[in-house]
């Protein structure tokens, strides 16, 4: 018995911390994160929400009724000493009214519950017919994201910049497996089937960096597959669109480190996986890096985008970011630190 409270008592703690993260200001602990879905920040969310909460407040009723009615009774009427000398109480079926009021009071419930899930589905679902929408292309690799700015003819990866105020349209294809789009705290979640094309609108009220994350189980590093939406204002997202826009920058003839390490990745098969526009490497097999060194994070908004972060990673791809496909490349395994410190250097100098 004192085995099974034990037990009961470290299982309920488990499940009571498993969600925690580490939290910048602990007062926040009840909506904070950076992936909270109750610190909602845009229409969508924030109707998503609202439907969480509905659907709280009615089942908390329930519970509290159907509870306290079992608690009261289990109480008042339990065997008392003496009890069972008395003959058992008179035996009844069924009662009419209780049966129909108990039915209505369901419906009532279940009703309550449907009207605002059926608007919510049929909100989130339908584009806005929206003259000032941006429409992104997203496609999911196993462990990272590529972002197409048709319209604006720009390409970039793992982190996506969209405007404040107006509303987008993320088309959502996968290169490979099931994926799943989700920005807890701007929208979330949709698959992305392998032939199918799905799509998802959002809108950020407010400027700010907002964590993406994939949502669908879809191999080693999974947990580790996110990404960044920043919202801009106008004018600083359209500087944005221009600089993504631009060829990449050639490193400064006297920054001889980044000089060698843009060589490097011609000669040691970078090029083969990797674009970087304007300089002939125009490979698709992984994340676009023309402007990688103005990035902040790094392996899919995983690690920041630091000097110490980038040699981890091209020491020991598997390692930083398991089941990562660019540590199957031989060239990649075989680097000295000498061509990997060159190499950092040059990803750092792709502003
Ligand atoms: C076999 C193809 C392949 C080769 C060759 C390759 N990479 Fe990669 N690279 C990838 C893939 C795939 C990813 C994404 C991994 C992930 O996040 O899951 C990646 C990610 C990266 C990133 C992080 C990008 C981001 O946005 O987080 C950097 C930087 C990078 N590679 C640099 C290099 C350099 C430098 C070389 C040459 C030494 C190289 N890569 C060779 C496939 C390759
Ligand atoms: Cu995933």
């Amino acid at each position: 018995m004192r085995q099974s409270i034990r037990l009961a008592v470290f299982g309920s703690l488990m499940v009571l911390f498993a969600g925690c993260g580490v939290l910048d200001n602990p007062m926040e602990w009840f909506r904070g994160g950076n992936q909270s879905t109750f610190d909602v920040k845009g229409p969508v969310a924030r109707q998503q929400l609202d439907l969480f909460y509905v659907t709280l407040w009615v089942t908390l009723f329930i519970f509290v009724t159907v509870g306290g009615v079992l608690a009261y009774t289990t109480f008042r009427f339990r065997q008392r000493p003496g009890d069972s000398d008395n003959p058992p109480p008179a035996q009844t079926h069924g009662h009419p009214l209780v049966e129909i009021g108990l039915i209505a009071g369901a419906v009532f419930l279940l009703v309550i519950i449907a009207v605002p899930t059926v608007r919510a589905i049929y909100d989130i679902y339908e584009v806005p017919d929206d003259d000032d929408m941006l429409v992104i292309d997203v496609t999911a690799y196993q462990y990272w994201w590529a972002f197409d700015y048709p319209d604006e003819d720009v390409t970039t990866a793992n982190e996506v910049a969209i405007p404040v105020g107006r509303k987008v349209k993320f088309n959502l294809r996968t290169f490979d497996v099931i994926h799943s789009f989700w920005v807890p705290r701007l929208a979330g979640k949709i698959d992305m089937i392998p032939n199918r094309s799905n799509w998802l609108w959002l809108q950020a009220d407010e400027p700010g960096q907002y964590w993406g994350q994939c949502a669908e189980f879809c191999g080693e590093s999974h947990a580790n597959m996110k990404f960044r939406v920043f919202a801009y204002e106008e004018d600083e997202f359209q500087e944005w669109i221009e600089h993504q826009r631009s060829d990449a920058l050639e490193p400064d003839d006297d920054d001889e480190l980044a000089v060698e390490g843009a060589d490097l990745f011609r000669r040691r098969g970078c090029m083969g996986c990797h674009t970087v526009q304007g300089t002939g490497a125009a490979g698709m097999a992984g994340p676009e890096l023309t402007h990688f060194g103005s990035r902040k994070t790094l392996g899919a908004g995983m690690a920041d985008n630091t000097e110490e972060n980038l040699f981890r990673w091209m020491r020991d791809p598997d390692g930083f970011k398991p089941g990562n496909l660019m540590a199957l490349d031989p060239q990649v395994q075989n680097l000295t630190d000498e061509e990997i410190e060159a190499l950092v250097a040059y990803m750092k100098s792709l502003k």
